[in-house]
């Protein structure tokens, strides 16, 4: 049984804003691979930084492309797991909760979150890679890497790869969410890639209180108020119930 800080939970109570950014470490319970651990099978030999990056795919488009496929299927098979969960029941608990997302794999709406800012894009989404747009997804069984109906240019997944610009909307209202909360925690996440790592630090300089969920020490843990280490699949059940006791889960 985890007992978390009382100052912690009581905090948690009384706070009128909470901003909760989550890494790839939430989903990792539900199965899949966080972004820097080493991959499995087929894909063990590639680094995924080195893949998500336009110059990649523009290198190599069949071989990104499936590598996103790949992705897509294996998301599609798990479930949101307790972590997701709890979060739920947290913004059901909370007057204002905003939870900013660097996951691509929807396993927060999936869960039922409501208030979600996905700052690096959604897995199943679709763009043209010349013009930028939307378009309808495509069925991953047919010819890879599909062309735009309209230009004819590749087709690419909409997700923010390194060197491209976040989606302007979501990424000034998380730092406006940043800015204004009394409490921020940070969940899953390197706290390694920007700008999504600069926004506990922006929190800290707001004088909200900053808490890191993770099973390891990151460059935000000397800076957190507190630093909760281990899974965010048990330890935001016990938050749940240690700062609303008296509420069912
Ligand atoms: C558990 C757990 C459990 C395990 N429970 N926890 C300032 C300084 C330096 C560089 C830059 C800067 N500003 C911009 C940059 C460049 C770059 C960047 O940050 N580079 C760094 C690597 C240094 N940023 C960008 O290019 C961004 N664009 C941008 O800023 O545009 C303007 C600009 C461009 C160029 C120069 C300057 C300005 C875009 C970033 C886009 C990131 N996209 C990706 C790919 C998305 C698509 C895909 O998934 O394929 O997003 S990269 C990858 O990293 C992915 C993730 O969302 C993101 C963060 O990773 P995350 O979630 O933290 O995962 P992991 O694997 O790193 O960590 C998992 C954690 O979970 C670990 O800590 C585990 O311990 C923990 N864990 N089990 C809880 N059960």
């Amino acid at each position: 049984m985890i007992t978390l800080p009382e100052a912690f939970t009581q905090a948690l109570r009384a706070a009128q804003r909470v901003a909760v950014l989550t890494g790839a470490g939430i989903s990792a319970e539900s199965g899949v691979p966080t972004f820097r651990e080493a991959q499995t099978g087929l894909w063990a030999q590639y680094d995924p930084q080195q893949l998500a990056t336009p110059e990649a795919f523009q290198a190599n488009p069949k071989l990104v492309w499936d590598w996103y496929a790949w992705r897509r299927k294996l998301v599609r098979a798990v479930e949101p797991n307790l972590g997701h969960h709890a979060l739920v029941s947290l913004e059901q608990r909370l007057p204002h909760l905003t939870l900013i997302t660097q996951n691509v794999d929807g396993l927060h709406r999936r869960a039922g979150s409501r208030n979600i800012l996905e700052l690096h894009g959604d897995l199943f989404a679709t763009r043209c890679f010349k013009e930028n747009t939307p378009v309808e997804p495509v069925d991953d069984n047919s010819e890879t890497p599909p062309r735009c109906a309209r230009c004819g240019s590749w087709l690419r997944p909409g997700v923010v790869w390194f060197g491209e610009s976040l989606p302007a909307a979501e990424l000034h209202q998380a730092e406006a969410a940043a800015a204004r909360c009394e409490l921020f925690l940070s969940i899953g996440t390197s706290s390694l890639v920007y700008p999504a790592a600069e926004l506990p630090f922006l929190a800290l300089r707001s004088g909200a209180t900053v808490v890191e969920i993770n099973p390891q020490p990151t460059p935000l843990s000397q800076h957190a108020h507190f630093v909760l280490q281990g899974a965010a699949g048990e330890i935001l059940p016990a938050l749940l119930s240690q700062a609303f006791p008296d509420e069912p889960t």
